[in-house]
């Protein structure tokens, strides 16, 4: 599914039907904003959707495969293109929010050859800077190092609730580079460009992040999922779900817990990281020959992550020699298992136990592992997160299965629950897994997740990094309402939630379209 982000000619192109009639109010908001802001109508709107995750998650930087899709919320940057302020050194950046009391205007005047991003400030306009970096070095890759890029003015929108899960962040870095790489004359973007260095960008703003989110939001096809994979090269492609009656919806609900990663990284996302390429460097040394050594560079998007995938070839040529001719699901299985036998200490590893089954000191062990972005722990839970990614990935083949196999699916007109009971039940392994294994959930996102089972939903997780932030459920489209009452009677109705968080709580998503250039006649 390689090829360039799409111009759309109208909304139509970007929306589903639902969303037509708010989203064509709300650009022609956004336009006349820019002008009473700026003077002068903006030439193009660059457009990159969130994405929820069906399943599939924590396992993106180990660069196992998921399953996102994108939703209709999204970040506009209504852009001009302009280099009167530019200097012989300098361009300037205007940037402003149409939300401009919480995310205050800005002015920059940038050098030619180096894009500056104080990862230790949280300022909304790092992720616009990230964005900016990240294009820019492309360009400057394409058209040598003294490429003076365009000065622009910038309005944006953005409607994805930010630590909510739904991947706010790599939509706004996505949206990001689409314009700049569009301001400095790049007409035709390519996808898989784009998606790369969107990845790459984001690290800039201090989240170790993997791959999903930015595919996801690039990549994504109206009405379709999208199968992720990393491994050889990135990969994306549209699934669909087989028809059933009731239709299935997939509601998505907040949880308001807003879990900031650049806040709790370095005890939540970021040690999950580590605590993934420790175990993977851990199982390397106690399962394969002496000397066998991970690649240093395991991705293919040029991320030192010492991912597990890589452990796993490895494993699995030495352990068994019968195995890489077996389906992965089953050298997943073998590796849990194996896993089960080499990591067996519960309360995790401290650095002094993990540094000597690798080999190396303790100074050693934090320069490679745990500096590039700050982690806070004494101990390392390597058989859990290990067990999770395993485990994880193993479902997201399983979820596959179920739905492209045309053997598991139900025959029209008959009795669809069993089938969907089937994906439903591996939605609630993964929220299991995460809550326990992983520990990455919640108590409110654990409520709001008991609360629709009991009123109907076939799956329920949480969505995303987690520790807070959106949950997503399987329910049949006659149950939709039941849910949703209950969620108001047990869970939102005792938050005191203003209305405007009211009509936000609950979205009923359909599979969205990815990244868009419109250009402003
Ligand atoms: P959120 O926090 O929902 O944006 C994060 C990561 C993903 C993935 C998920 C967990 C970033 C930008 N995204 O998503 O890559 O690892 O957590 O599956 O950090
Ligand atoms: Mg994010």
């Amino acid at each position: 599914m390689a090829g360039s982000v799409p111009v759309a000619r109208s909304l139509q192109d970007i929306y589903t039907d639902d969303a037509l009639a708010s989203q064509t109010k709300r650009w022609a908001a956004l336009v006349s904003r820019f002008e009473s802001i700026y003077g002068h109508a903006p030439e193009f709107v660059a457009r990159s959707p969130g994405r929820v995750n069906i399943i599939g998650e924590h396992i993106d930087y180990s660069l196992y495969a998921v399953l996102p899709m994108a939703i209709t919320a999204d970040v506009l940057l209504a852009v001009s293109v302009d280099s009167f302020l530019s200097t012989k050194s300098t361009y300037r950046i205007q940037i402003a929010n149409v939300q401009d009391a919480k995310f205050p205007a800005h002015e920059f005047d940038i050098p030619h050859d180096a894009v500056e991003i104080d990862a230790t400030v949280h300022e909304w306009t790092n992720y616009f800077k990230s964005g900016l970096r990240g294009a820019l070095e492309l360009l400057r890759k394409k058209h040598g190092a003294d490429f003076k890029p365009k000065g622009m003015r910038i309005l944006m929108d953005g409607t994805v609730p930010a630590g909510g899960g739904l991947s706010s962040s790599a939509a706004f870095v996505s949206a990001s580079a689409l314009a700049v790489m569009t301001a400095n004359g790049e007409h035709v973007v390519d996808k898989t460009e784009l998606t790369e260095l969107a990845i790459v960008s984001e690290r800039a703003v201090g989240v170790n992040s993997g791959g999903m989110d930015q595919s996801a939001s690039v990549f994504s096809e109206r009405g379709s999922a999208l199968f992720v994979s990393f491994t050889p090269t990135l990969k994306a492609r549209p699934v669909h779900f087989p028809k059933t009656n009731p239709e299935l919806t997939f509601l998505i609900a907040q949880s308001f817990v807003t879990a900031d990663k650049f806040v709790t990284g370095p005890i939540h996302y970021n040690l999950r990281v580590v605590e993934c390429s420790l175990a993977a460097a851990y199982l390397n040394a106690v399962l394969n020959p002496p000397g066998t050594r991970l690649p240093a560079d395991a991705a293919p998007l040029g991320i030192s992550l010492h991912g597990f995938h890589e452990t796993y070839f490895a494993l699995t040529e030495h352990a068994t020699k019968a195995s890489s001719s077996k389906p992965v699901p089953e050298q997943l299985r073998e590796l849990i298992s194996l896993t089960e036998n080499a990591l067996t200490k519960q309360e995790g590893y401290t650095r002094e136990e993990i540094a000597a089954v690798l080999n190396i000191t303790v100074d050693e062990l934090n320069s490679q592992f745990t500096s590039r972005f700050p982690v806070r722990a004494d101990r390392f839970k390597l058989r859990q997160r290990a067990l999770h990614v395993f485990s994880e990935a193993l479902r997201v083949l399983q979820f596959m299965e179920l739905l492209e196999d045309p053997a598991h699916h139900p025959e029209a007109g008959s009795d669809t629950s069993a089938y969907n009971a089937k994906l439903g039940t591996l939605l609630n392994e993964t929220q299991d897994s995460c809550r326990d294994v992983y520990e990455c959930s919640c108590p409110e996102i654990d409520d709001l997740v008991t609360i629709a089972r009991k009123a109907g939903s076939y799956g329920s997780r949480l969505t995303g990094a987690g520790w807070g932030g959106c949950s997503v459920h399987l329910v049949p489209a006659d149950k939709v309402a039941a849910v949703r009452e209950a969620w108001e009677r047990e869970y939102y109705s005792k938050l005191g939630l203003t209305d405007e968080q009211k009509e936000a709580a609950v979205v009923v998503s359909k599979p969205g379209s990815g990244s868009a250039l419109y250009l402003v006649k």
